[in-house]
């Protein structure tokens, strides 16, 4: 059987993964619908082997398609995915919009597929945030095997994430500064280029930003347990692709390391790299960068806490953070559903 998709924001850093994703998983698509602003439309893009035509998301007629995958961002998912749904086409929204609606699924398919079946209720699931995305995958072994009581994380996250123009903001700032020209931060706050901001989307009452606080809301709803702790800060790198994070983890039962690193690599969407040697360990740029599964290394049982353990996580933030896990999510709708 195929499937005709709608990709919204087709033009933009994730949409153009998607279709990569797409082709190189094989997806059974029979019409690709690229949808971008009236900006795009009528430009082409290749898709297996021919070339597609963008259409205006404004006009596009969803009861075309039957599956719609939306990276526009939030206050565009807001306006046009339920539009897409009530025409009958399935939402896999990647923006942060419908996340912590009781009734949309939010969605991991490594941790808990089987909220997929929620896309009944609104015809509309959502895709986690991206530094959500990989910590689920890494902490979802531990979580089953012993429980979790509270998780520690720093993060340290690729421009990428900020879409196509945080990536020029940071190319722009590099080349300038090398050559001994003024940087203008248009994207951020303060200059990205050399340097480590600590603030990612904006502050909230309490004092975290939204970045932060999406990990406590969402980690809680992916894990269907209300009484897990998180306890974050999210930090901006200049790196293009791929968010590290550092986890502290405080346990139910006691984990070794050597457990730990065992279930690791059972486990599905994970790979270990985890050598006390130079370099024994994964990195954004050298091993994650424009692949799909979640790097583990470093770990270690804390020297200070009983059951305490500490890992590095790192994934290409654009691909499992966004696109793969999105069309993961598809691939599950039409296994099981539609
Ligand atoms: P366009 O290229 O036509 O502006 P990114 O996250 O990398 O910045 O990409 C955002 C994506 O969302 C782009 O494909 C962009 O299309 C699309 N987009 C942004 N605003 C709209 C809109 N109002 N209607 C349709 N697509 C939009
Ligand atoms: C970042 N995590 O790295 C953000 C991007 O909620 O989907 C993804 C925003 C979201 O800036």
């Amino acid at each position: 059987k195929q499937y005709d998709i709608a990709v919204v924001g087709a033009t933009g850093a994730v949409g153009e993964t998607i279709l990569k994703v797409l082709e190189e998983r094989n997806f059974p698509v029979r019409n690709l619908y690229p949808l971008a602003s009236s900006r795009s439309a009528g430009k082409k893009l290749e898709f297996n082997g021919g070339w597609v035509e963008i259409q205006d998301l404004a006009t596009f007629d969803f009861s075309k398609a039957q599956i719609g995958l939306f990276s526009p961002g939030a206050s565009v998912s807001r306006e046009y995915a339920p539009k897409a749904a009530a025409a009958g086409c399935i939402v896999v929204d990647n923006t942060s919009e419908f996340r912590y609606d009781e009734d949309i699924p939010l969605v991991v398919p490594e941790v808990n597929p089987d909220a997929v079946a929620g896309y009944k209720n609104r015809g509309i699931i959502a895709n986690p945030n991206c530094s959500t995305i990989q910590m689920m995958v890494a902490l979802k072994p531990i979580y089953d095997a012993v429980g979790i009581e509270r998780i520690n994380v720093s993060t340290y996250q690729a421009v990428s994430g900020s879409g196509k123009e945080a990536i020029d903001e940071l190319a722009t700032q590099t080349a300038n500064l090398l050559n001994m020209k003024p940087v203008e931060a248009k994207v951020y706050p303060k200059q990205i280029a050399f340097n480590c901001i600590p603030q990612i989307d904006v502050f909230q009452d309490n004092g975290y930003t939204k970045e932060e606080m999406k990990m406590v809301w969402e980690t809680k709803k992916i894990m269907e347990d209300e009484s897990i702790l998180v306890n974050p800060t999210a930090v901006r790198v200049p790196v293009f692709f791929g968010h590290s994070e550092a986890i502290h983890l405080e346990t139910k039962e006691k984990i070794t390391a050597e457990q730990a690193k065992e279930l690791f690599k059972k486990s599905d969407g994970i790979v270990l790299i985890d050598e006390h040697v130079d370099g024994g360990y994964p990195t954004a740029v050298t091993d994650a960068a424009d692949t799909n599964p979640v790097y583990v290394g470093r770990v270690r049982e804390d020297i200070s806490f009983e059951k305490g353990l500490n890992l590095w996580v790192v994934a290409d933030n654009v691909r499992k953070g966004a696109a793969t896990n999105t069309v993961q999510i598809a691939e599950l709708l039409i296994k099981d559903h539609i």
